[in-house]
């Protein structure tokens, strides 16, 4: 017998064929059925507990991974009111999980405003998980009540007495739905909840994760049980100083805020001497607006505007000078802007572009005051930032010059390729790959082993230069970053494009130690900092060698049974054999001690090998670690890659 609801109307038809749809078209509610769309319904829970918080009910949110893949969610808000809905004649919190859209922006006056991506609600939680149960403690009562597939299948009831008030969500997310993995990574979730956390000065979230052993594909820093909480008296100050850590900086963080009818805005900044010019990022209603918006545009006008007339009024600039740039005045700042309104308008490729034409004023006016004042009071670190925003100007026209001279020279000129670059003879990008290859040797073997019509090989002599300590006049005039940028084809700054790129999948493959670790974080940086648009683009990969092979004893073949990519794999393989005497375990140092044949069939062809694809979809995560690896201090790197040698955090799969 199905569980049916006994009261069966109009309403649970809508009810059943709204869910339907969800089940039927999963991507159109949470973007995709992948990781990215699998880590969707955390938020989405989530979401909802930090409307409480805003509408000020809440400041605690707990956050736990289970062993079986289910997570829960609990606040310490209101509660989600559990009388009969007036509408729909069942509890409201009922509505709530089996109604789509009714979210929670209904009863009473609503919230004043309200985060969420899609803001499609919880129901849709519900609808893609086999089974979810809510408890919610209110009125001195505790509730519960559970479904199935997005179906009623417990009704509520009272289970007991509550002294607090609040509500709990646990869900499992459905295996037929999330086809490709319903395993939740741990950093991404941090990440998420860091970043709300700073948002919501105050905010409380703790995250457990009760796995012994996550599994994770990328690391092999032993996963165990672990809580971290995320709370920040400082709000979006600490994020600012967050994402600065490691840098040298040039001011305190500044911060105002202001209101108007149409919402609120805060703003935290502070310079570095960092060359990087993508640490500004830019919220709306708790949302990272990765594609800016209006809000942004605002932002950037006024602080190129006031650092202007600033460096005018005190004579840095004279007559004569030119203004400096947006980007001049951008160089080594980090910054928050985050706005929150009633109506917020997402546009964009991935809705991520705020359209709401009424806050770029909000945020120009609220930034032009509150930074001339500031500027104005603290004549030193004002004087700082000024000198910076000029050197930037002065290295920008330099850089410029270099080009024009590199390019005269024929250097960028893709009709010079590189000479060490073993070309594929494909032209065709789309199927072209270019491995960038630690050491002559390695390379010698790449060359060997690769598909010569689709995979071409870079090898790279020694330490590349470091661009973020460099900056992008000295990097330009390295013979290794050159040759990586002719043999990419796309240029790099102003002249970049990524359309010229000669191939759409770069791998990175280097050998499976410290010092390939730090080689990789290098290449890494490079990309990051002056063709972010490649991996974006999803064209940047990193390649996965071995580093074990398992050969059986005493056989005169050289032939490998198995090969191993991390140490406790090696473990549990020689686990599973019931006399693992019986095979030597062979450790690859580097690339080069694989022989062609081996390098091919367990890296680089592509039926066999596994490829990481690098994204920056937490830009501040990999904006951080780059710069906390690559910036003037030596000790944060050297303990970081003692600890990650083969960790790549902001990767994903
Ligand atoms: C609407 C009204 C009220 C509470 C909530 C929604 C609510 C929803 C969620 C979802 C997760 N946690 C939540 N906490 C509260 C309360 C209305 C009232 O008590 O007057």
């Amino acid at each position: 017998m199905v569980n049916k609801p006994d009261h069966y109307d109009g309403s649970d038809i809508q009810v059943l064929e709204g869910l339907e749809a969800v089940r039927k078209r999963p991507g159109m509610y949470i973007g995709s059925t992948g990781p990215r769309g699998l880590h969707h319904l955390v938020y989405e829970v989530v979401d909802n507990s930090v409307d409480e918080a805003l509408a000020g009910y809440c400041d605690r949110i707990e956050v736990w991974i289970h062993p079986d893949n289910s997570i829960t969610v609990m606040d310490n808000g209101r509660g989600i009111p559990v009388d009969k809905h007036p509408k729909e004649k069942i509890p409201t919190v009922e509505v709530v999980l089996t109604i789509l859209h009714a979210g929670g922006k209904f009863g009473g006056e609503g919230y004043k405003v309200s985060g969420g991506l899609h803001g499609v609600g919880v129901s849709v939680v519900n609808a893609l998980s086999t089974r979810v149960e809510v408890n919610v403690c209110r009125d001195g009562s505790e509730y519960r009540i559970a479904f199935d597939h997005g179906k009623t299948c417990e009704k509520l009831e009272r289970v007991g007495a509550a002294k607090h008030t609040g509500t709990k969500t646990t869900f499992w997310p459905d295996p037929e739905i999330f086809t490709e993995t319903t395993i939740f990574d741990y950093d991404t979730l941090a990440n998420r909840f860091r970043e709300m956390a700073f948002l919501n000065k105050g905010l409380k979230i703790i995250l457990h994760d009760e796995r012994a052993n996550p599994g994770s594909a990328v690391s092999d820093a032993a996963p165990e049980p672990r809580t971290e909480t995320f709370q920040y008296a400082g709000g979006i100050i600490d994020f600012v100083k967050y994402l600065n850590e490691g840098k040298e900086t040039l001011n305190k963080p500044i911060y105002f805020e202001a209101e108007n009818a149409d919402g609120t805005v805060e703003v935290a900044m502070q310079w570095s001497t960092s060359y990087s010019t993508n640490s500004v990022m830019a919220f709306a209603n708790n949302i990272n607006t990765h594609e800016g918006g209006t809000h942004l545009d605002g932002f950037k006008q006024a602080v190129t505007r006031t650092i202007n007339d600033y460096a005018r009024s005190k004579g840095i600039l004279k007559e004569k000078d030119s203004n400096l740039s947006g980007d001049d005045t951008r160089e080594g700042l980090a910054a928050i802007i985050s706005v929150k309104l009633h109506d917020p308008q997402f546009e964009g490729q991935t809705k991520t572009k705020l359209g709401n034409t009424e806050i770029r004023a909000l945020v120009q006016n609220a930034v032009t005051q509150g930074l001339a004042e500031y500027l104005e009071e603290n004549p030193k670190p004002a004087k700082r930032i000024i000198d910076k925003a000029t050197q930037a100007l002065k290295a920008r026209e330099a850089a410029r010059k270099a080009r024009e001279m590199t390019r005269r020279k024929g250097v960028l000129d893709s009709f010079a390729l590189p000479g060490k670059l073993a070309d594929c003879s494909s032209k065709d990008p789309a199927e072209s790959e270019l491995f960038i290859v630690e050491g002559d040797s390695a390379g010698g073997s790449a060359k060997q082993a690769r598909d010569r019509k689709y995979q071409a090989i870079l090898p790279l002599r020694g330490k590349i230069l470091n661009v973020e300590r460099a900056g992008l006049h000295r990097s330009l005039s390295s013979d290794t970053i050159s040759s990586l940028i002719t043999a990419i084809g796309t240029n790099i700054g102003e002249d970049f494009d990524a359309d010229q790129a000669r191939y759409q999948r770069i791998v990175i493959m280097t050998d499976a130690d410290v010092d390939g670790a730090h080689i990789r974080c290098l290449l890494l940086t490079f990309f990051y900092r002056y063709m972010p648009e490649l991996i974006s683009r999803g064209y940047i990969y990193i390649a996965q060698p071995p580093i074990f092979g398992l050969k059986k004893k005493n056989s005169r073949s050289p032939k490998i049974e198995r090969y191993i990519y991390d140490e406790k794999a090696l473990s549990a393989t020689l686990a599973e054999y019931d006399d693992p005497n019986k095979f030597d375990v062979q450790r690859y140092k580097g690339l080069g001690e694989m022989d062609p044949e081996q390098l091919w069939e367990t890296t680089m062809e592509p039926e066999s090998r596994t490829l990481l694809q690098v994204n920056i979809d937490d830009a501040a995560e990999a904006e951080r670690v780059v710069s906390e690896l690559m910036g003037d201090q030596v000790e944060p790197r050297k303990e970081f890659i003692q600890k990650h040698a083969r960790d790549v955090r902001f990767l994903d799969i």
